[in-house]
């Protein structure tokens, strides 16, 4: 894939997040009990939004921005942004869960609904699961079920506001009752496939499923 702006990734960085991951770090072994809560077991409120990255934060510029929705689907779409910026609005509040334990209530999005673009490309017979490929190299996967929700969508407003590019701007995927490693930043590509294919941080330790209420967190 593409990735013209990714020198290496910080690997200290990486070391002691895949450690965190190796030890079960912040694991209270209480997710049961806690599935009814809105915050997670493990989980603490903040009011500001962290940004967490490899070290890099692409400059997607209106002339480098392309999105592509293809692999297993009947028609794949390849976006400029003007034309994904026509795509029907979707608004929505939802919360944030990052698995370094801090959450976000109440996040105002503006984008384009995940459903939207599965009504565009229609994933073929047998396609159950979805990567995404980011502009800085990442990626990561979930299951077809998951992407294919109302409150998933490729955002492109934070609280009126575009998304910066330190959070992933100017469109990145919010899947927000999954742990936030699974939305990727500065999204280049969605990849729907028959078989699944873990990611940046699921091939580093963390859960392919990553439900923030099951505890998730590593596996
Ligand atoms: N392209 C890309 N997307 C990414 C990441 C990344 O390094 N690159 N990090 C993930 C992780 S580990 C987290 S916790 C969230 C952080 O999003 P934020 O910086 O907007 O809080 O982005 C996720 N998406
Ligand atoms: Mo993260």
């Amino acid at each position: 894939m593409d990735a013209p702006d990714t020198p290496a990734p910080r690997e200290k960085l990486i070391a002691s997040k895949q450690a965190w991951a190796r030890d079960g770090r912040l694991i209270t072994g209480h997710a049961d009990e806690s599935y009814e809560r809105r915050l997670p077991p493990g989980q603490r409120l903040v009011r500001d939004w962290p940004v967490l990255d490899l070290g890099i934060q692409p400059d997607v510029t209106k002339l480098k921005f392309r999105l592509d929705v293809d692999g297993a689907v009947e028609h794949p779409l390849s976006l400029n942004l003007d034309e994904f910026m026509a795509l029907p609005a979707t608004h929505s509040v939802s919360d944030m869960h990052c698995v370094t334990a801090w959450s976000r209530y109440d996040n105002r999005w503006e984008g384009v609904a995940a459903r939207t673009l599965l009504d565009l490309v229609r994933p073929k017979p047998g396609t159950n699961h979805v990567i995404f490929h980011s502009h800085d190299g990442y990626t990561t996967n979930v299951r077809l079920e998951q992407f294919d929700q109302p409150d998933v969508l490729l955002v492109y407003r934070w609280e009126g506001e575009p998304i910066s590019r330190e959070h992933g701007g100017p469109v990145r995927v919010l899947i927000p009752r999954l742990f936030l490693w699974k939305s990727a930043k500065w999204v280049r590509r969605i990849e729907l496939r028959a078989s699944d294919k873990p990611g940046f941080w699921e091939t580093r330790g963390y859960h392919n499923n990553a439900d923030p209420w099951l505890e998730e967190r590593y596996g």
